[in-house]
């Protein structure tokens, strides 16, 4: 074990942080970007049944407290994805490739599950089932229908996996009763991890070159990333980690540019944390610098491992 490595369930990680779902890893030529890194794992984006162009463009827009976007998720399918972890391993670092999955048509879910279950050569598969894209026009987040969500992981977890370890992304909550109760709802199941948060859904950005909203998909809604989200992050990192730190692991993700952020989120309850809007704007070496930046706090403060960090806000 070394000074910044952890787990994600049993799978291990010799570094606690790694691109955010949607950020440079739609292609194999981004996905190799992050996996040469200094991140401590990748994740593809989240995929479905057949590959989609996403929505028309511009749909991605940034400023210095953060970004937007309504992507509507470009992707090249799970078959793509599936092969991808296959590939990355046959390379042979021990680097985990984690699956993201759409989980916006329940058929098309327990499907794709099915299929990377049977299809993966790693004994044990990170798959991150996505219920929380705010970007598909005409279909609400399926995180904010509690009842739906319930159903969905009835389904999911009435198949028996030999490889896939499951584990959702979840929109920010804004009310503890929401999150109490949905905590509540994943008791039920076998999840293995939990990914706090996904995008802001349903933001606005002007332009102030334009004066018009800086998007063109819903009319300028999108997911608002970057510092924007910070504080909600940390929020649902500390409640979920509160209710279900003790049974399953929790993954933070919102308003990481620097190693302080990352020590914040540990410090909250994270045992890795996931890059989006930083990665973007600063490339991969946003992951060497920010290694750098959070071992020199960990030593100044005397910390040994993420371990120790982890959730020690709730001991104070
Ligand atoms: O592709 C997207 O528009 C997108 C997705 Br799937 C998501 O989960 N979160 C987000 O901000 N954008």
């Amino acid at each position: 074990m070394s000074l910044l490595s952890t787990n994600i369930s049993s799978v291990f990680l010799k570094s606690c942080f790694y691109n955010a779902s949607g950020c440079l890893c739609v292609t194999k030529e981004d996905i190799l970007k992050v996996y040469n890194s200094d991140s401590g794992a990748v994740i593809s984006k989240s995929c479905t049944f057949s590959p989609r162009e996403g929505n028309p463009k511009p749909r991605y827009f940034e400023n210095k407290y953060g970004s937007i976007n309504s992507m509507g998720m470009p992707n090249k399918g799970y078959r793509f994805y599936t092969y991808m972890s296959n590939y990355l391993l046959e390379l042979g670092d021990s680097k985990p490739c984690i699956i993201s999955v759409s989980g916006l048509d329940f058929d098309e879910l327990l499907t794709m599950l099915s299929y990377i279950d049977n299809m993966v050569k790693r004994p044990e598969q990170l798959v991150e089932v996505n219920l929380s894209c705010p970007n598909i026009p005409g279909e609400a987040q399926v995180s904010y229908n509690f009842k739906k969500m319930d159903n969905c992981l009835k389904q999911i977890f009435s198949n028996k996996y030999k490889k896939i370890k499951i584990g959702l992304k979840l929109s920010p909550y804004f009310d503890p009763s929401h999150i109490l109760e949905v905590s509540n709802i994943f008791k039920k199941y076998p999840l293995h991890f939990l990914t706090c948060i996904n995008s802001l859904g349903n933001g606005m950005i002007i332009n102030p070159e334009t004066d018009k909203a800086s998007i063109v998909p819903k009319k300028g809604l999108g997911g608002i990333g970057g510092l924007y989200c910070k504080p909600i992050a940390l929020s649902n990192v500390f409640q979920f980690y509160k209710h279900l730190g003790d049974k399953l692991t929790i993954i933070g993700c919102g308003g990481v540019q620097s190693g302080q952020d990352v020590y914040e989120h540990i410090l909250c309850g994270a045992s890795a944390v996931q890059i989006g809007t930083q990665l973007v704007r600063e490339g991969p070496r946003c992951f060497t610098r920010i290694e750098q930046e959070l071992k020199e706090i960990l030593i100044k403060k005397n910390i040994k491992s993420i371990k120790e960090l982890c959730g020690s806000i709730h001991k104070l």
